[in-house]
């Protein structure tokens, strides 16, 4: 049975599932799910159908629907453990999970886009406004994050050790985001290292609504295609 990511290219949630898929060598389909065109194909009947919280990303695998990207990841480890995302020491398994929540719950959700949108739309903030809000969340994050790594023995090549773990395949996305939304990472040198960013980008930086997306063009059909390792620009 074929698994399908239901993603957006420019979703970090999106992009930690796939990182997830790619590191555990699965073969994945993508269909891709527009957050912007026509309002937000998300926010559509039929994508509310598969995901009332309308959000991306789903997996559609073994005949389930799968949401929320830290419990698909975790999905993932129970039922194809190798290669193993989270430490099995308790130790390293809870460093792993709070790197990886301090991420998912304390970082991207307050800059996620429905609230970016409110912040301009209904608030009534300026573009201008709406960047300080990002970079001033977004920073206080990431300097957390610097001291969780910085300041612990157990960092190594990767956020735990010297493989890549959940902690990572939270943070290559944000770190992604964070660029994107030009923040300053110099403060931050363990947690904004670009030799993770390389290491992870090979597995999962962009799905294939990019290109088209960024040419201003179609998205590309979401006919379901098979994919192996998703083209790094
Ligand atoms: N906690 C969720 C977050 C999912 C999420 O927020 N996805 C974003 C894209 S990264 C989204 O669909 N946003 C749509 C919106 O804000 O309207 C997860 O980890 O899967």
């Amino acid at each position: 049975m074929s698994v399908c990511l239901h993603g957006y290219w420019r979703s970090s949630a999106a992009y930690r599932v796939r990182i997830a898929l790619n590191l555990k060598g699965i073969e994945w389909m993508h269909r891709g799910v527009s957050l912007v065109q026509g309002g937000g194909e998300h926010l559509q009947p039929t994508f509310a159908a598969l995901n009332p919280q309308q959000l991306v990303p789903v997996l559609s695998i073994d005949g389930a629907n799968l949401t929320q990207s830290l419990a698909i990841i975790e999905y993932l480890e129970e039922t194809r453990p190798k290669p193993p995302l989270i430490p099995s020491d308790p130790v390293g398994r809870a460093r792993v999970r709070a790197f990886a929540l301090a991420v998912a719950c304390e970082i991207h959700p307050i800059n996620n886009l429905r609230v970016l949108q409110h912040l301009t739309g209904e608030l009534g903030l300026s573009s201008e406004e709406r960047g300080r809000w990002y970079v001033h969340w977004v920073a206080g994050g990431l300097a957390a994050l610097e001291a969780m790594l910085a300041n612990d023995a157990r960092t190594g090549m990767f956020c735990e050790g010297d493989l890549p773990t959940l902690a990572d395949i939270c943070l290559v996305p944000q770190l992604y985001n964070a660029r994107r939304f030009n923040v300053d990472l110099s403060p931050y040198p363990n947690t904004g290292a670009d030799w993770r960013l390389r290491a992870l980008s090979l597995h999962g930086g962009r799905q294939p609504d990019h290109r088209c997306e960024l040419a201003g063009g179609r998205r590309m059909d979401s006919a379901l295609t098979p994919l192996s390792i998703p083209v790094v620009a």
